[in-house]
């Protein structure tokens, strides 16, 4: 991204009219570009940009100590005792410092460490710094003397001068961030806090020392120093200083083949689950490759150990990812040649065969960590059945509470268009076979009155279960909620919300298995509402007759036969006959089936109801002798039943 064209005339090419920007220039133009935003965030990505530098000097073992202070005006000043940036005169005629802090990318030409941290996620370079600070100066201690060099706007302002000489070694930065392009120029003690103290963290032989200039020196917080030579260990026991551990040290993990790889882990008696990590230090705040391989790992190795040696408290229960993460606060810390980093801020991790290759670590070490600390191994292990166990019980209630809400009746199913009006006595339920007949039935209706609930798919046979079953199948549980009366035992004929249930479905084999396994459902769980003549069904007609401007319906054999004979031997007599619903439109439905003073409903006798139940016992029953008659008997019916 060194160049950057400006403004591109839309349809015309000339050299003349396409301006390259080059270099800084770029960097100005669009900051976002480069720093991602002009906000607090694109003003600390600055101080980020600055620290990977020299934290990269300290992981090429050449600096133990990075010094970082906000001075009292709000500038930043990074020193580290690294080897200091290169001072003699570079081809290009310019010292060394002055191409590093004036051109993009110049750092890698000097790469000798794979894992650089500035190659990560800041990664644009700390030239880019110097175009976005209004001012900007380098001290470089380096072949006993002390150079110095300033810029502005990323121009050059002096050349590189020598000061005086020195003992010592290293590099300090020092800028003011540019009122011209940041929305604010007041830097976060505590951004810059937590970042340098993560930095320490994941890098144990480095001493980090912080220093807000703009705090009083008696304020506890104007300097704090970052040394954890434990590492992720300490880490982890910072993080869970207000928390109980369960086990008394961090369980850690370190591998360097084929991928450095550093995790520290500890449960609490908590119930939260803490997991960071980072890749190059960069922390992955989304996780990624790295993170599924090692929960991976983790469900796995827990899972294991329940079935070796806990069956008998595991019984029929799955220990889930999520169970053998609860109470865990963790750190994962990976090192990658060429990380590639993904989604909408680049937080998270692409690289796919890193997650095979940190389960397989992180598996191996963590199988030989249970070996070898059984009795921690095995309250670790209980405390995430007892977790898997509160989850399943948790699911089971909700399930009963679901349950609960239709066996006495109560909420409405998202299914159901219900009617506006709220007197039973007046108001119908249609439930309808399919979704499109449900949406034509939907534009065909007096919405005053009639409501329509749609039925997909099968209808479980409820003829030889047990209620619990029954409502287990979606289609009878919504059902069931749009009537409201609950079911059952649970049944109140003073709650049903309407006093026409319509069962509308097609006039073929489906339609009628579809009545059938209905009717089976309301003889069983709620007989009392056909007692009340509650109970329709909807016919459809079978066929439309047209000629002239005469259109009739017929809704059997003789019907048509009648029809016919009306229409007499004209010509121009079309026929058509309805296979199902989702063949009529909505007016011919309303017109045929809906609508009150043209539709012919039947209404269905506790004895309807009792054959199509008596049907599925034969179907379904024990005797085979009234079976076999039965199938005799309507070979044809049976034949394309799915029961
Ligand atoms: C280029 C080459 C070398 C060191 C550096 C840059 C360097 C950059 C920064 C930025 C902040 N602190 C830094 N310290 C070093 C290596 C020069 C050599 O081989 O001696």
């Amino acid at each position: 991204m060194s160049e950057e064209q400006a403004n591109p005339p839309a349809n015309e090419y000339s050299a003349s009219s396409i301006k390259i920007l080059e270099g800084l220039e770029a960097v100005r133009k669009r900051p976002a570009m480069y720093i991602g935003s002009t906000d607090v965030r694109g003003l600390h990505h600055l101080v980020w940009e600055v620290v990977d530098n020299a934290v990269d000097e300290a992981l090429a073992g050449h600096c133990s100590l990075i010094k970082v202070d906000i001075t009292p005006d709000n500038r930043i000043r990074v020193s580290d005792n690294g080897r200091g940036i290169p001072c003699d005169m570079h081809e290009s005629g310019m010292s060394g410092v002055e191409v590093v802090m004036t051109k993009l990318h110049a750092g890698g030409k000097f790469d000798d460490n794979t894992y650089k941290v500035s190659a990560g996620l800041h990664g644009v370079g700390v030239s880019c710094v110097n175009a976005l600070a209004s001012e900007l100066t380098v001290h470089v201690a380096r072949n006993g003397r002390i150079h110095r060099q300033r810029f502005e706007r990323g121009d050059t302002v002096t050349p590189l001068e020598i000061l005086g000489t020195t003992e010592e070694r290293g590099t300090t930065v020092e800028f003011l961030p540019d009122p011209e392009i940041f929305e604010t120029l007041i830097f976060e003690r505590h951004t810059i806090a937590s970042r340098l103290r993560d930095l320490a963290f994941l890098n144990p032989l480095l001493n980090i020392l912080f220093t807000d200039e703009r705090l009083p020196s008696e304020d506890p917080l104007h300097q704090e120093n970052f040394h954890f030579p434990g590492g992720l260990e300490s880490y982890v026991e910072f993080l869970d200083k207000k928390r109980t551990p369960i086990h008394p040290k961090p369980i850690r993990i370190t591998t360097e083949h084929p991928i450095p790889v550093d995790i520290a882990m500890q449960y609490n008696d908590s119930y939260t689950e803490v997991l960071y990590s980072f890749v190059n230090n960069v922390h992955t705040t989304d996780g990624g490759t790295h993170e599924s391989g090692f929960k991976a790992a983790l469900t796995r190795v827990v899972n294991q150990y329940a079935q070796n040696k806990l069956q008998g408290k595991m019984k029929d229960l799955s220990i889930e990812g999520d169970d053998t993460r609860e109470g865990l606060t963790a750190v994962v810390s990976i090192k990658l040649a060429e990380p590639q980093f993904e989604g909408q801020t680049k937080h998270k991790l692409g690289n796919s065969e890193v997650k095979s290759q940190v389960e397989a670590l992180a598996y191996e070490a963590l199988s030989t960590w249970f070996e070898e600390n059984p009795a921690v191994a095995k309250s670790i292990v209980e405390k995430i059945i007892q977790a898997a166990t509160a989850r399943e019980a948790a699911r089971k209630a909700r399930q009963l509470a679901r349950r609960k809400n239709v066996l006495e009746g109560s909420g409405l199913p998202g299914k159901l268009a219900d009617c506006q009006s709220r007197k039973p006595e007046e108001c119908e339920l249609y439930l309808v076979e399919g979704d499109s007949a449900g949406g034509s039935a939907k534009q065909a209706r007096d919405r005053v009155f009639q409501a329509i609930m749609p039925l997909r798919g099968k209808i479980l046979n409820v003829q030889r279960v047990r209620i619990d079953r029954a409502l287990g199948s979606e289609a009878i549980q919504t059902i069931a909620q749009a009537i409201g009366s609950g079911v059952g035992e649970m049944f109140n004929l003073e709650k049903v919300r309407y006093h026409k249930i319509i069962l509308m479905t097609d006039a073929d084999v489906d339609g009628s298995h579809i009545q059938t396994l209905l009717l089976t459902f309301f003889y069983r769980f709620m007989p009392e509402l056909i007692r009340a003549g509650y109970l329709y069904i909807a016919t459809p007609p079978l066929y439309k007759v047209k000629w002239g401007k005469n259109e009739r319906y017929a809704f059997d054999e003789p019907e048509l036969e009648r029809i016919m004979t009306e229409a007499g031997e004209r010509k121009g007599v079309y026929i058509q006959r309805y296979k199902g619903l989702g063949e009529m439109n909505p007016e011919q439905l309303a017109t045929t089936t809906m609508m009150p003073a043209h539709r012919t409903l039947r209404q269905v006798m506790f004895e309807d109801a009792l054959e199509a139940d008596n049907m599925f016992e034969v179907l379904m029953g024990e005797e085979v002798e009234p079976r076999r008659k039965f199938i005799e008997d309507n070979a044809h019916l049976v034949g394309a039943l799915d029961i």
